[in-house]
């Protein structure tokens, strides 16, 4: 059972386009990637994927194209245990996997293995930021604490968990939280007071990709792991370092420079005379071209960026277009950590090199400049040679 149905809000504005889930990993997105997991460990699983009740157009078309799977819409039952009041009954063990939770298929089996109902406790420096786990002498799960100032542990909800059918009995007895949801976690919290629950522990690379700069973070985690190959077309004087994967129908035109770990979709266009350099990913049907250098950012599909750009440490979504010369801006003068708003709050990025998250079907004229840490929303404008110092709403014409 996947869970999919949330709103992934501090992802925007690439979530205003596209389910958190199908946040791209290479050629993959994050949910593909988990079922494919998945189906390699299980014969024949039923897979539910529970799904908005209400879905744009654009959330449909992601949705709709998974194979093989049963879709559950939430109803207005806010939060991961409202998910799970509109799955039916079931007489099997379940399997719950969070659906923006980027991990190893190790971490999967380790759970799926387990002979009793279990829990995946990940491991992260953080634990206070996260649901940290209470673990008894023998292991087992006793609680889980929702950031905690003084967290039990240092291993959190790694948002895999293996229960057996009467967990249910512990769903419908929810009430509402604190923060105005229906918590999954409070369902297990009472679960594993009547049973036990292994707390299965993995040092493994666990991430759940909830703010922008985390799509970023997992791809180059990915990357780190490839073998190159290249299936496309690669022209004359064109010089390839490192690990690079170039899918098919892709060309390389002549007087490129990529420098791996690489990672080039289908039916993609790069140079001529174009840089790429290590830990970025170019979604299919794009456009790099001619005197253009991309470092360490995330691309998605159907994006052009032909002519005379630097484009650094971010995040581009589907359908964007930049206008010639149009420039990102990914560090500061005075070299401190970049600042992101999400949800009308300033974070810190934690990161030096951070350039700009930009929402779909984008245009930029030319000679635009955009500075670290801005988000531009989806569908909008921004007038030729715009310095963009400030964020930039959906749909809003920048610049005039
Ligand atoms: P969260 O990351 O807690 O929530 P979210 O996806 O809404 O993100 P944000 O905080 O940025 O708005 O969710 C954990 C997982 O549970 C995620 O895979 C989405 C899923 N989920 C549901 O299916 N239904 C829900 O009502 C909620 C809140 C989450």
């Amino acid at each position: 059972m996947l869970l999919a149905a949330g709103k992934g809000e501090r992802l925007e504005p690439i979530t205003d386009t596209r389910p958190k889930p199908f946040i791209p990993i290479l050629g993959e997105t994050l949910i593909e990637r988990t079922l494919r997991f998945v189906r390699e460990l299980l014969q024949n699983p039923d897979i539910y994927v529970i799904i908005p009740d209400q879905l744009e157009k654009s959330y449909e078309a992601f949705f709709y194209k998974l194979n093989n799977v049963r879709f559950v819409k939430q109803g207005e039952r806010k939060g991961t245990g409202g998910a799970l009041f509109y799955v039916p009954k079931f007489s099997d063990d379940i399997l719950i996997i969070y659906g923006d939770i980027y991990t190893t298929k190790e971490s999967i089996e380790a759970v799926i293995t387990q002979e009793e109902s279990a829990i995946l406790g990940a491991e992260v420096p953080n634990p206070g930021e996260y649901g940290s786990l209470m673990i008894d002498e023998g292991g087992y799960l006793r609680g889980i604490i929702e950031k905690s100032q003084s967290p039990p542990s240092n291993l959190i909800n790694g948002g895999i968990f293996k229960v057996t059918p009467d967990f249910f009995e512990f769903v419908d007895k929810l009430q509402i939280s604190s923060r105005g949801e229906y918590e999954l976690t409070d369902a297990l919290t009472n679960f594993s007071r009547r049973n036990k629950v292994k707390v299965v522990r993995t040092s493994a690379v666990w991430k759940d990709v909830g703010r922008p700069w985390d799509i970023i973070e997992v791809n180059k985690t990915e990357l780190n792991g490839i073998h190159g190959s290249v299936m496309g077309n690669i022209e004359s004087n064109v010089m390839i370092k490192g690990e690079v994967v170039i899918e098919e129908g892709s060309i390389v035109r002549h007087g490129s420079v990529i420098e791996g770990p690489v990672y080039i979709g289908k039916n993609s266009s790069i140079g001529p005379n174009a840089y790429i350099r290590p830990y970025t990913v170019i979604g299919s049907n794009s456009k790099i071209g001619s005197f253009v250098e991309v470092k360490e950012s995330v691309i998605m599909e159907n994006t052009k960026i032909p002519h005379l750009s630097y484009v650094g440490d971010s995040v581009i979504a589907e359908d964007v277009n930049f206008g010639a010369g149009t420039l990102i801006a990914n560090l500061r003068f005075d070299e401190r950590d970049i600042y992101v708003n999400i949800k009308e709050k300033r974070l810190n990025s934690g990161r030096k090199k951070l350039g700009a998250i930009i929402g779909a079907h984008v245009r930029t004229g030319i000679n635009v400049s955009i500075l670290p840490g801005v988000k531009i929303g989806s569908y909008a404008r921004i007038y030729p040679g715009a310095v963009v110092n400030r964020d930039v709403r959906r749909g809003e014409f920048f610049g005039l």
